[in-house]
């Protein structure tokens, strides 16, 4: 019982001392070049309710917002936290991407966490392998008394190329070998291969695993094995 009164006071404790501010929440996250990927930009507001939200984004070299067929940018706001007097206009300016959600009706976004809107990030195939930093910046939010609020810049990264394992790791256990190089030859000739994952085969993106794909993997198992001139390691395999 002691523990636990204990352990209850440090939440309570630590619950009183976080001073909390409202603001967007964006998790870091990976991206292969010529990929694309949907992320959530989250809004964190314990302290008040807001209809109007405004904010830029910044991302790196690259990296860029997709547009559909219409010519709008691949964003959408969540009908869990939007109304439906709410809209969302993405626009580029300046070689930044400039949000703006607001309600026609002044009224306020529901709830208080979760998902605001969902965006569609896309690498250019040739985008350099690498960690990098994005950023939002300019926040202003409107609560229902228009009055303006200023959240912090809020960082986040995203990496490019596949951070967790190597190309030619096809089944993901973290460095390259023959195991890989079967793998692939049996999808290729299509046998259904379980825990195979074709990004770590795809070297040019296109869905497709060709002979030369394969002879690449092989190229990065020898290289492997000879640790010496190995680059493409992450880990190497345990040894017994
Ligand atoms: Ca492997
Ligand atoms: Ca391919």
């Amino acid at each position: 019982m002691k523990t636990v009164k204990l352990l209850l006071s440090i939440v309570l404790l630590s619950l009183v001392s976080n001073t909390f501010a409202d603001n967007l929440v964006v998790e870091d996250f990976s991206i292969t070049p010529g990929g694309t990927k949907t992320i959530s930009i989250e809004l964190d507001n314990p302290d008040s309710q807001y209809i109007m939200v405004e904010f830029w984004m910044s991302l790196p070299d690259g990296v860029s917002i997709p547009m559909d067929e219409d010519g709008y940018y691949m964003a959408e706001g969540n009908s869990s936290r939007f109304t439906k007097t709410h809209s969302l206009e993405v626009s580029k300016q300046g070689g930044f991407y400039h949000f703006l959600i607001f309600s026609s009706r002044n009224a306020a976004i529901k709830g208080n966490s979760g998902e605001l809107i969902s965006v569609t990030i896309e690498a250019a195939p040739d985008a350099q392998v690498g960690t990098y930093t994005a950023k939002i910046f300019n926040q202003l939010y409107n609560d229902p008394n228009k009055n303006e609020v200023t959240p912090d810049d809020v960082i986040f990264n995203i990496t490019i190329g596949s951070s967790d394992y190597p190309m030619g790791d096809v089944d993901h256990n973290g460095y390259v070998n023959v195991t890989d190089v079967m793998m692939a030859v049996n999808y290729f000739i299509g046998q259904s291969v379980s825990g195979f994952y074709l990004e770590n085969a795809d070297f040019d993106k296109d869905s497709v695993i060709t002979v030369s794909e394969i002879m690449q993997i092989v190229n990065i198992a020898l290289q492997t094995n000879n640790a010496n001139t190995s680059s493409f390691v992450v880990r190497q395999p345990p040894t017994i």
